[in-house]
């Protein structure tokens, strides 16, 4: 593009391509909450000089939004959001940028994971880690006219090569981050819409970045295992900022794992207990750190929800799956969490390498006894970088990303059982759960001999109709 200067400071327009009508997980799980990565970007950009504009295509149904923007703002980069799920938009965008004639500039995890194949899709450079400092770095070059040229962090095509800038140190103190730049999307649309569903004001707060833990199946390409967490004080100010300027009553801690480190979270607990902060929360975390004592400690102060990664009721598979996680643990921690009336959203995984009829009957069975209020059963994703895509990557099935494919809902490579059996044993989970549900109406021994029936239907029909085998297991 050409380096003409459109006005005194750089100007950044940000883009998240991702729209909830498209994703069927969404549908089910009402879960809507804005890209805290961008927010970030956003307020880390002001405070470079960098002028910043957003658009979230999250209710929109295209992408003629980006458009409009980029003829009255008049970017110098076009920076977009990408997960799997939203690649072919992406793409799409970038597509708009260069009409714009703006720089196309892609970020997140999906562009972290495969960085050349976004370059030859038509994105002019790619951010595959922590986007704050590439970003307002990249802002300024390009604005300044020295666009091509290389940057710390940011890898860009030239004359058909891939040329990548030296790499750029993770920020060492998170604190130094501003608040997120909540004022570039409509945050009283997401909150407004909570408020409709559940009658509680949600957003969502992030404390730390990366996680240190190693399970083989999760994908984390733009921290890796590094980890790094705000002050308890500084998680104070975003929540009474949030609860101040947005009237939010209930806050969904999006870290991959919260409350990783003991002392950390003791310090927080403290800070919320003694100021006035009264919020409910939400958070995931391990079932090997949540101790009974610390969850009777957090229900006092708000928890209301965990995410819990049980993931299988057998333990030869969480060993498969290098989780480092032990049934007993997660026993325990279901049992504490029901005793403390904290809600529990379990994940679950079929179809994970190892896995047999009876692992998935152990999951079942666990299931069965505790009964989470909530739950999602996929069937395993090889995501690219992945100890489990290396593994499978040889019997690939459905290389092309969609919204099924994402949700963990279709077979990408060629398993034990068929997918129909997958399908099938989703579906086993679905009965339990209403089966759980009815059992204050319909009492225990209904509920019992429903499920006695529902399983000899499984054992006898479902299973040899589906596998083609006779016997119980292979
Ligand atoms: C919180 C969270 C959610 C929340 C909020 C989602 C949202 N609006 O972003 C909820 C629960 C709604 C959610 C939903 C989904 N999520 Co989610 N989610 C996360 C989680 C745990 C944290 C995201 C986050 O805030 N990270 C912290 C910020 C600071 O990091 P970041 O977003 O990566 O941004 C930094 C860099 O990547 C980079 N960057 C990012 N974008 C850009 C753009 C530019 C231009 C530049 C330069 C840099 C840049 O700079 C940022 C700051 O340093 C991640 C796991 C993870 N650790 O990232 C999964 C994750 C992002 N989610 C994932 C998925 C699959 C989904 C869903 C598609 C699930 C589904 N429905 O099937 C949906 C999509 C919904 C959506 N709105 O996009 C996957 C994506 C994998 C992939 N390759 O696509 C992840 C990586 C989890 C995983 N390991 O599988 N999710
Ligand atoms: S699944 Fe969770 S605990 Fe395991 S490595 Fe990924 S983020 Fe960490």
């Amino acid at each position: 593009m050409s380096p003409v200067a459109r006005s005194d400071v750089p100007r950044v327009l940000l883009v998240d391509p991702y729209m909830s009508r498209e994703d069927p997980m969404e549908r089910k799980f009402i879960e809507l909450y804005p890209s805290l990565g961008l927010l970030t970007l956003g307020a880390y950009l002001r405070g470079q000089d960098v002028e910043v504009e957003m658009v979230d295509l999250t209710f929109s149904h295209s992408t003629k939004p980006v458009s409009d923007r980029i003829a009255r703002f008049r970017p110098d980069i076009l920076g977009v959001h990408t997960k799997t799920l939203t690649r072919s938009r992406a793409i799409e965008i970038s597509g708009l940028a260069r009409q714009g004639g703006a720089v196309s500039l892609a970020g997140g995890p999906d562009a972290a994971s495969r960085t050349q194949a976004y370059l030859e899709s038509g994105f002019d450079a790619v951010v595959p880690s922590e986007g704050e400092g590439a970003l307002a770095d990249l802002a300024r070059a390009v604005h300044s006219g020295e666009w091509p040229c290389r940057v710390p962090g940011v890898v860009h095509r030239e004359h058909g090569r891939t040329v990548r800038g030296p790499p750029r140190p993770f920020l060492r103190n998170l604190d130094e981050l501003p608040l997120p730049a909540w004022d570039l999307i409509d945050m009283n649309g997401y909150l407004d819409r909570w408020q409709r569903k559940t009658g509680e004001r949600r957003a969502a707060v992030l404390t730390s970045r990366g996680c240190p833990f190693d399970c083989s199946w999760c994908s984390k390409p733009t921290f890796g295992r590094t980890f790094r967490q705000q002050s308890p004080g500084r998680v104070m100010d975003e929540l009474r900022s949030l609860q101040s300027r947005y009237g939010v009553d209930y806050v969904r801690f999006c870290d991959d794992v919260f409350g990783i480190q003991r002392s950390w979270l003791d310090e927080l607990l403290t800070l919320m207990e003694s100021e006035p902060v009264r919020m409910k929360f939400e958070c995931l975390a391990r079932v090997d750190l949540l101790k009974p004592d610390l969850l009777a400690r957090m229900r006092k102060v708000g928890l209301a929800r965990v995410y819990v990664g049980v993931e299988s009721g057998s333990q030869k598979m969480l060993d498969l799956m290098n989780r480092g996680t032990k049934l007993a643990q997660i026993e325990r921690t279901a049992e504490a969490l029901r005793r403390e009336g904290i809600r529990q959203f379990w994940f679950l995984m079929l179809g994970y390498p190892g896995e047999t009829l009876e692992d998935i009957e152990a999951t079942l069975r666990l299931f069965r006894r505790f009964s989470p209020e909530e739950y999602s059963v996929s069937i395993a994703v090889p995501v690219p970088g992945t100890r489990f895509f290396e593994e499978v990557k040889g019997s690939a099935r459905a290389p092309v990303p969609s919204p099924k494919s994402e949700a963990g809902r279709i077979l990408l490579f060629e398993a034990k059982y068929p997918e129909r059996l997958y399908r099938w044993e989703q579906r086993r989970f679905g009965i339990e759960a209403a089966l759980g549900k009815a059992r204050s109406k319909l009492g225990d021994r209904v509920v019992g001999r429903i499920g006695k029936i529902a399983d000899r239907f499984h054992e006898r029909i479902a299973t040899p109709l589906l596998t083609g085998e006779n016997s119980k297991d292979a």
